[in-house]
């Protein structure tokens, strides 16, 4: 049954007509307890959704509607493997590589722990000889570059961690990530490095994908220019699930980190998909991060609907991108480390929940998964913020602010801090004709000079960005996607929305190469294919 056909779901419809004209500014004036209501804590990591444009019912009613759609039982068949993925009957299983408690996991009548654990003790080995110097390239020295090849799920989210948590990073090891199947990307990323020296790690759950394998290709042509083919077994390591075609491509399987089907490409990174993570930060580091989702998971899994995160989180994600009909929402981290964040929940978010089919087939009748943007701050203060502080769309923010700097200097923490407070506040108050009138601005100028506010904004506060808070932030995020997608009756799972393009693309290469003309599209992409041509000749 779909979202609109709930009875929870008229009545926040009927909710929403009534509160929509209330502004967040007399809210707060009317409730000085708001924070307090509207706050939760976990450890040091601070959620504080009371600049929402809800009053004290709106949360129970988006909870019967959680409840209605078998929110509770969806989380248990999650965490006990069931195949929710249904289009591609694939249980869901992310959450069992950072089951730190051990707690036995059943994918069809096997306890997959032990599997989980068997592969973690691997990387942790390889990453000890890695950083230690012990393993040495082929011709004996250690290595100093390890180069990440994978794309998407592969890529987005070892290369956001590493990024996030340089400052727990060695200094002896530099990272690189090659996605992008554009030569200029290989070729900017290994012109630094010496083959001796370099470690690839090529990461890819099927091991069939285009822009890895030609990518990874192109890295062993490389190696063996230099250093002939014996040495590949020195400098390739495989992180995938497809043994048969790591060991094609020429990687020892001993030489290869395995996981599952039951992992999906965009939640690997807690898996081998994040030994350049380990390698970065070493065992510890990465179990602690792994530990901060564990406590995400704990929390999501127990925590009573209006004492939970990540429910909470999903739930006003429906009240503005169902209700509201708001388009995108920002992620604005107020970290510099934290630059790849966006681009990470991107594929999270969008991946997973931009689908306009509902269980059942059927087109969805409501708006499905929102488009997500995002910025560091201040940066983005100085560009797109104008657009949600003054335009017309309304655009839902997650401000995510470390409270201590990884490198305190003179005041830089203290400007950042204040800044990345006093967003949100613009963005509830706003700033009215009346203040503005206040202050002298000329009569003709008030209109340019007033802010509507109402803007709904989070804020997500910890205490400094450690590798158990990225832990516990990503699963977070993990799990608010998760829960809009029960509520939205999709499979946040499948990704077949990226198939067609690629089938395309496989026959626009071959036209490339023909003599003829290309006929077959239509005219505009025959066009576009014949100009390439003509100008490759
Ligand atoms: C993620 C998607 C997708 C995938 C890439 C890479 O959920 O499945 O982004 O990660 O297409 O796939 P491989 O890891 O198989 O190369």
């Amino acid at each position: 049954m779909s979202l609109t056909s709930k009875k929870a779901y008229s009545a926040l419809q009927k909710h929403f007509s009534e509160t929509v004209s209330l502004h967040m500014r007399d809210l707060f004036k009317a409730d000085t307890n708001r924070f307090n209501k509207f706050s939760l804590k976990l450890d040091d990591f601070l959620l504080d959704y009371s600049k929402n444009r809800i009053v004290d019912n709106t949360l129970p009613l988006l909870i019967n509607l959680a409840n209605e759609c078998n929110l509770k039982k969806m989380i248990n068949a999650m965490f006990s493997g069931r195949c929710i993925n249904f289009t591609e009957n694939r249980p869901v299983l992310h959450v069992a590589l950072r089951n730190r408690s051990n707690t036995p996991i059943y994918v069809d009548g096997t306890n997959i722990m032990p599997q989980v654990n068997h592969v973690l003790e691997k990387m942790h080995f390889f990453t000890d000889q890695v950083r230690s110097g012990s393993w040495k390239g082929a011709t004996g020295k250690k290595i100093t570059d390890i180069v990440n090849i994978g794309i998407g799920g592969s890529d987005l989210g070892p290369f956001m961690a590493t990024e996030a948590l340089k400052k727990y990073t060695t200094n002896q090891l530099n990272f690189h990530f090659i996605s992008n199947i554009d030569g200029s990307d290989i070729f900017e990323k290994l012109k630094n490095c010496s083959p001796e020296t370099t470690l690839f790690l090529i990461a890819s759950k099927t091991f069939t994908t285009q822009e890895t394998m030609v990518n990874a290709q192109t890295a062993r042509d490389w190696l063996i220019n230099a250093l002939g083919s014996k040495a590949v077994p020195y400098h390739f390591v495989a992180l995938s699930t497809n043994k048969d075609e790591v060991k094609k491509f020429g990687i020892n399987p001993k030489n290869m980190f395995e996981f599952w089907n039951f992992i999906g490409g965009r939640y690997s990174m807690w898996s081998a998909v994040g030994l350049s993570i380990m390698l970065a930060v070493g065992y510890d580091a990465f179990i602690s991060m792994l530990e901060g989702a564990h406590e995400m998971d704990t929390h999501f899994k127990n925590a009573p609907f209006d004492k939970n995160m990540p429910v909470i989180l999903g739930l006003l994600g429906i009240w503005y991108h169902v209700f509201y009909q708001a388009e995108t929402y920002a992620v604005l981290p107020y970290d510099a480390y934290l630059h790849r964040l966006p681009a990470y929940l991107q594929q999270l978010d969008m991946e997973s929940n931009g689908k306009r089919n509902i269980k059942d087939g059927s087109v969805s009748s409501y708006p499905t998964g929102p488009i997500l943007f995002g910025e560091p701050g201040t940066n983005g203060q100085h560009s797109f913020y104008q657009l949600i502080h003054q335009g017309t769309h309304l655009i839902p923010c997650d401000f995510i602010i470390p409270i201590h700097s990884l490198n305190p200097i003179g005041n830089h923490q203290d400007i950042l801090l204040a800044n990345a407070l006093a967003q949100p506040e613009a963005l509830m108050r706003g700033k009215t004709v009346k203040e503005l009138k206040k202050e002298g601005v000329p009569k003709k100028l008030i209109p340019f000079k007033t802010f509507p506010g109402n803007h709904p904004t989070n804020s997500i506060l910890m205490t400094k960005l450690t590798p158990k808070n990225l832990g516990r932030l990503i699963a977070l995020y993990e799990h608010k996607v998760f829960v809009m997608g029960v509520l939205l009756n999709i499979d946040s799972f499948d990704q077949w929305g990226v198939e067609l393009g690629k089938v395309l693309a496989k026959q626009i290469l071959s036209q490339l190469h023909d003599t003829e003309n290309a006929t077959t599209h239509d005219c505009s992409t025959n066009a576009l294919i014949n100009y390439v041509k003509e100008f490759r000749k």
